[in-house]
């Protein structure tokens, strides 16, 4: 029995989903039960009434995942925050909250796609307030496809412009939310993506030894985390890190 989480393929139309095809194919004769998608699956996404061809190529291959048994949850990306339970339920997915403790190999872990915890870049916050209103979502789902398209390249551009400008540091989780995340929630193991800075990251919580681990970006190549009895396998810029479940876990 294992577990797959991925995360910031950032799927477009250009990109398309040749990559994710080739990397899921690769599990298949591993025991998987669940796949997370921890966020930013898409690149953006502007609704479930979305007609692109690129939603029917992703859903019409995850299915064939359902299909054979697996379970996939999506826990929502900065960039794919508004993906909703019609489009989920074109594969069977399942719409998780950010963040989400859930049962790994029978242990809890915290799962979250980690824009929130980059508490020192302020403007993006305030930005990221704004887009999580559910009244400013439910004005711009009012909106028609285009309106919308029009918007998300506006963002899209912005966002480059401010990534572009912003020095390193403000745009990675704040390592004291984590630990404070970790204890509140009773975890010793926290999952996150986002950042594109993949690693396996030894912490201690209140003197007790937790993990925190980051998924990879699909920029390259192909990024994942798997997870079973024996712990953690970090497949990220084609080089693979493992480590062992906490003790005392
Ligand atoms: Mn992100």
């Amino acid at each position: 029995m294992a577990t797959l989480f991925i995360s910031d393929l950032h799927l477009d139309a250009t990109s398309g989903v040749e990559m994710l095809a080739q990397c899921l194919a690769g599990f298949a004769d591993d025991p998987i039960t669940d796949l997370y998608i921890l966020g930013d699956l898409l690149e953006a996404w502007i609704g479930d009434d979305d007609d692109q061809p690129l939603a029917s190529q992703i859903s019409t291959l995850l299915s064939g995942y359902t299909a054979r048994g697996w379970k996939i949850h999506f826990l929502p990306g900065n960039r794919d925050f508004l993906v909703g339970t019609d489009y989920l339920g074109r594969f069977d997915g399942q719409l998780l909250s950010d963040p989400s403790v859930v049962s790994v190999a029978g242990r809890r872990c915290l799962l979250i796609h980690g824009d929130r915890e980059c508490l020192a870049d302020v403007k993006y916050q305030a930005v990221r307030k704004q887009l999580r209103n559910p009244a400013w979502q439910q004005d711009f789902l009012s909106k028609t496809l285009d309106q919308r398209r029009l918007f998300a390249q506006q963002a899209r551009a912005q966002s480059q412009a401010h990534t572009s400008q912003s020095i390193s540091a403000i745009m990675d989780a704040d390592a004291d939310e984590i630990q404070r995340l970790v204890a509140k929630h009773a975890v010793q193991v926290v999952i996150h993506g986002h950042t594109h800075r993949p690693a396996i990251h030894a912490i201690s919580v209140e003197e007790r030894p937790a993990l925190r681990l980051v998924l990879g970006a699909w920029h390259h190549s192909a990024s994942w985390l798997k997870v079973d009895e024996q712990g953690f396998t970090l497949l990220a810029e084609q080089s693979r890190l493992h480590t062992t479940w906490p003790a005392g876990d």
